[in-house]
């Protein structure tokens, strides 16, 4: 603890809509690095409350209740607890998972606005919003699409556009249309709630663009330097919806609370319901609030959310806002309607226990600074070339030796030589690199810097050894073993933070009590004659199958998507019968079938049509093997004039069927027909 080192934090991380699973993508983006931070400040004897709960208004959540034909409460009561359930499996380690369709959080939100409201922070207007007349309601953020006018963005919602980030009105939306019927909404009056940004622009400039400049992530501190010298604009803070928190006030039935405007005081709620001291966690300036969002949500916690505490009065404000941007994965952009996704709950299915290797993967390859791309290769890459390869094989030799030479005993340690007092050295110096890196949220440099210690780990043993020295030179080998050990007791308290599961096991072979970073680094943490537990494997190879069979998922999907949104073409203009009757068709069966030299496309069939063997050369050969269609029955148009391709003559056409994602099937009789069957 130093001068300035804060006297409590109060952590927060973005409530997830409860419209559906958690994916990698809000792992790596959002809980990982806070859970990261987290337990390090725990593990720094630090007084930290980590918030966090779902979101359970907004128009997110009715669209998802319409599509699965329930109510928006039965949907946020099925995803709050699938998602609850997801975060304590990757050992996310909140202190509270809290909703906001509790009544605490109701309340709470209702007071904020009250006060406010009676206070005159707010600017009443009836203003002329988009209204749906065919599903006869108002249109607010994702009921109403259209383009960005700041960015061309086709899709932006009514309240944001997720390409570039910016807030929006939905009036200030290109060509709107309604997401309920596709049609495009009237505008109609309605009374609305506005908080004035305007009035807190000099305010923001000075508190974010002169006073955090240099200590927010570049990409934070960019995005709200460009909007505040864009000009800040009043924001409605309510809505024409039935779901959410009612506006607490005359005239405003029917209404309620801007989901952006409730959902930030969800953190606040989630405090209270965790403990009876929540005022100390918001109130105090002793206190060190800091927001792990993505980069979608910096309008919301650095803009309007401040802005929103600054006007209450009674609040402090977030003191860094660490927000990610986003993760692809296998080079798409994740998407929850396109289920391209890796869901938290299926992976722990297919990888049960491993819930460590992708916070590892994902956290060594996060898009701390720009968007990033998670491949399954990549992940198997980490886990066997790192994880396995280098920390559970130096842990290994570490245990496993100590066992064979010692019974498990720490060794005596003797005379050090200069390598020994370089290596205890940089064990010494660890805990505070790491701890640099984490302090300013740098956690893919932080992992990195861990790993670095289980390599000088793997090095030692290497260079010295110990399991040939054994014959010659027992002495020298208790020394090595004994810093290999201790190696070993810091590597169990200083990957708690990243790999949590693996530092438990790792506690319980070293025979280990949960130590404090201020042990780790120690060249006596584990003391000569401590008898460690049974050496265990922390790690395991991950097959190429295993990942094979994700990507081969993904892929399905990928089919399954095209299948679904495939465009049908319009029916051609109407043909008379005897131009239909000028075709002449047959059924033809397969008598031979070989690939056409140099094309990656045509083979050259021979084809029994009943009236003759011919030759067709067919573009069919991507979608087709020769020697699996040899005896099929085909359509064949028998009549079309014959053509040369690639050096072939061919007198006919295979009529072919091609299906959604571009592939081809023959247009076969459901039954066995003579060759020379006519079409018609
Ligand atoms: N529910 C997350 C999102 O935009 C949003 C965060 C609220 S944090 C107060 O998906
Ligand atoms: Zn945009």
């Amino acid at each position: 603890m130093t001068t300035n080192t804060p006297k409590r934090y109060t952590v927060t991380a973005a409530l997830p809509y409860a419209n559906g699973p958690v994916h990698i993508g809000h792992l790596a983006g959002v809980y990982l690095p806070a859970d990261i931070y987290v337990r390090y400040l725990r593990l720094q004897n630090r007084d930290v409350k980590f918030i966090c709960g779902s979101d359970e208004h907004g128009v997110p959540i009715t669209i998802r209740a319409k599509k699965e034909g329930i109510t928006p409460q039965q949907a946020v009561d099925k995803y709050h607890e699938l998602i609850k359930q997801s975060f304590a499996d990757f050992n996310i380690s909140f202190d509270i998972y809290d909703r906001t369709s509790s009544k605490i959080h109701h309340e709470t939100a209702s007071d904020f606005f009250l006060k406010l409201y009676n206070d005159g922070k707010f600017i009443e207007q009836t203003t002329q919003q988009y209204y749906d007349e065919k599903a006869q309601q108002f249109l607010a953020d994702r009921y109403i699409v259209g383009t960005c006018p700041k960015c061309g963005n086709e899709n932006a919602y009514g309240d944001q556009c997720e390409s570039c980030g910016t807030s929006l009105n939905a009036t200030d939306l290109i060509n709107p249309k309604s997401t309920l019927s596709g049609e495009p909404p009237v505008l109609r009056e309605t009374k609305h709630w506005y908080l004035p940004l305007n009035e807190y622009e000099a305010w923001l400039r000075e508190w974010i663009v002169d006073g955090h400049k240099g200590d927010w992530k570049p990409n934070v501190y960019g995005q709200c330097k460009s909007w505040i010298d864009q000009g800040l604009q009043p924001r409605a803070v309510t809505r024409d919806l039935d779901w959410g928190v009612p506006v607490p006030v005359e005239g405003a039935e029917g209404k309620v609370l801007y989901v952006w405007f409730d959902a930030p005081i969800g953190y606040i709620s989630a405090t209270k319901a965790l403990t009876p001291d929540w005022e100390k966690y918001w109130k105090d300036e002793n206190t060190k609030l800091v927001h792990f969002i993505g980069k979608d949500n910096i309008v919301f916690h650095c803009i309007i959310f401040p802005s929103m505490l600054k006007a209450h009065g009674d609040y402090i404000l977030p003191d860094n806002v660490p927000a990610n941007e986003f993760l692809n994965l296998e080079g798409d952009k994740i998407s929850t309607s396109r289920n391209w996704a890796v869901w938290l709950h299926e992976y722990l299915e297919d990888f049960k226990g491993k819930g460590d290797v992708l916070r590892y993967a994902l956290c060594a390859n996060a898009p701390e600074t720009k968007d990033n791309d998670f491949t399954w290769k990549d992940y198997q890459a980490r886990n066997n070339n790192e994880l396995l390869a280098i920390l559970g094989n130096f842990i290994n030799r570490a245990v496993v030796l100590t066992q064979k030479y010692y019974n498990g005993a720490v060794p005596t340690r003797g005379e050090l030589q200069q390598y020994d007092k370089e290596v205890l050295e940089v064990l010494a110096g660890m805990p505070m690199v790491i701890a640099a890196h984490l302090e300013r949220y740098k956690f893919r440099d932080a992992l990195s810097e861990l790993m670095n210690l289980a390599r000088l780990g793997n090095k030692y043993l290497a260079d010295t050894e110990p399991w040939k020295l054994i014959k010659t030179d027992e002495e020298r080998v208790k020394t090595i073993m004994n810093i290999a050990l201790q190696i070993s007791g810091s590597l169990a308290i200083l990957m708690e933070p990243f790999l949590p599961d693996s530092a438990n096991k790792l506690r319980a072979m070293l025979n280990m009590e949960a130590g404090m970073w201020a042990n780790a680094g120690s060249d006596d943490l584990l003391k000569e004659g401590h008898v460690i537990g049974t050496p265990a494997l922390l790690f395991e190879k991950i097959e190429d199958a295993s990942v094979e069979a994700q990507v081969q998922k993904l892929l399905d999907t990928k089919k399954a998507n095209e299948m679904a949104n495939a465009v049908v073409e319009p029916a051609k203009e109407n043909i008379t019968f005897d131009e239909f009757s000028k075709m002449d068709i047959r059924i033809g069966t397969i008598l031979a079938a070989e690939k056409v030299a140099k094309t990656k496309k045509l083979l050259k069939l021979t084809i029994d049509t009943g009236i003759d063997q011919r030759t067709v050369v067919s573009g069919i050969a991507e979608f087709f093997n020769p020697d699996e269609i040899v005896g099929q029955q085909v359509s064949i148009l028998v009549n079309l004039a014959p053509r040369d391709i690639k050096g072939i003559t061919s007198q006919g056409m295979i009529l072919m069927a091609e299906n959604a994602d571009g592939s081809l099937a023959f247009v076969q009789p459901s039954k066995e027909v003579k060759p020379g069957g006519t079409v018609s």
